[in-house]
């Protein structure tokens, strides 16, 4: 917290010092690779290709993005060294700027896995209107800052002069609730639950009705997150999508995947698991602070073909940023 004579750092600033280690791992390491050489050659190319990997870019995403300028120095249009940074930063906002284009230049793109998809269009600036409330899907695995998030979302949502309700449907974990609890008091906002063991889609059921009523809105929903029993999981997600939609239009509006980024690649997989039956619409991508894993953002973009919604910095409720690709890319490659 700050006090109220200290002034509050900028977005940018707090995103610049989230994403220091992964400068440190990237860009900077970039600078040492090209520094006294004379020429972009395989030698060059090969540190680069280390770099990306290293700051966790995936295999895939530093194939496609060696593969690009490799044509461009044979075109000639990439000669010096010292253009490489540059060159790299364009290629990464591209990347970012179209999730799911994976594959090769122009002709070659097509959606990641997951068959064609539309990138979501994030409704966060706008309160629903008519027909009920907002309907917000958080899921993810255990331990990787979903109930974290959900504080943060309904601190965003806060700030916004909207009036967001927590839905405790993490029923399978009994200490779930009380963590949501604390969260809900400190914002003051309003929490449904029910008892450890409940059904899931009782409480969303519930968390519906009592939004209705009171016009609170959006319902942000706490879902469970194992792994170990991922066939009834997935079917529990299903059936909570079936409710949602059947009590409010178009529920639930997005569905945000949280991903840790200190797991790296490893959380790509599970990304996978649940954009295939969650209906995932977005990601939320959390602990990018202290991590030097940070390029896999990019490897999520292109892979995934799942915008990056928001970005965890911290673990106050105000460490939640909005994800703009021009920014974070600036906020990495900026002197
Ligand atoms: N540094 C940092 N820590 C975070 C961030 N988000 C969450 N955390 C921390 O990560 C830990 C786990 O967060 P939770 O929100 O409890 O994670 P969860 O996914 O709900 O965990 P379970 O309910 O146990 O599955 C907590 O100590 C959080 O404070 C972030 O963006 N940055
Ligand atoms: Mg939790």
């Amino acid at each position: 917290m700050f006090g109220a004579n200290e002034k509050k750092p900028g977005f940018f600033d707090r995103l610049k010092q989230a994403v220091a280690s992964t400068k440190a791992q990237l860009v900077e390491r970039l600078e040492t690779i090209t520094e006294g050489k004379t020429a972009i050659d395989q030698g060059v190319l090969d540190e680069l290709e280390a770099t990306l990997i290293m700051a966790d870019l995936g295999v895939g995403t530093t194939g496609e993005i060696l593969t690009r300028l490799k044509a461009q120095v044979k075109a000639q249009k990439l000669r010096e060294p010292r253009q490489l940074r540059a060159a790299v930063e364009q290629e990464v906002l591209t990347l970012l700027e179209n999730p799911g284009c994976a594959g090769g230049p122009a002709g070659d793109r097509r959606r990641g896995p997951g068959g064609p998809s539309e990138p979501a269009k994030p409704r966060a600036d706008k309160p629903a209107r008519g027909g009920g409330p907002e309907v917000i899907f958080v899921v993810g695995v255990n331990g990787v800052g979903k109930t974290t998030s959900i504080a943060k979302l309904a601190h965003y949502y806060l700030q916004q002069n909207r009036r967001p309700l927590l839905a405790a449907a993490d029923t399978f974990r009994a200490a779930a609730n009380e963590q949501l609890e604390i969260w809900a008091e400190r914002l003051g906002i309003q929490i449904i639950e029910q008892k450890p063991g409940a059904d899931p889609a009782a409480v969303l059921f519930d968390a519906l009705a009592s939004a209705k009523k009171r016009n609170d809105d959006p319902v942000i929903v706490d879902t469970a997150g194992r792994l170990h029993t991922k066939d009834n999981l997935m079917a529990e997600l299903e059936k909570m999508c079936r409710i949602a939609g059947r009590e409010v239009a178009g529920a639930p509006h997005q569905v945000l995947l949280v991903i840790d980024a200190t797991t790296g690649q490893n959380g790509l997989q599970q990304a996978r698991e649940f954009k295939e039956h969650a209906g995932t619409t977005g990601i939320i991508l959390t602990k990018l602070d202290g991590t030097a894993k940070g390029g896999v953002v990019v490897a999520i973009a292109r892979e995934l073909g799942l915008p990056i919604q928001f970005v965890g910095v911290g673990e106050k409720v105000e460490d939640l940023l909005p994800f703009n690709p021009r920014e974070f890319v600036e906020s990495l490659f900026e002197a």
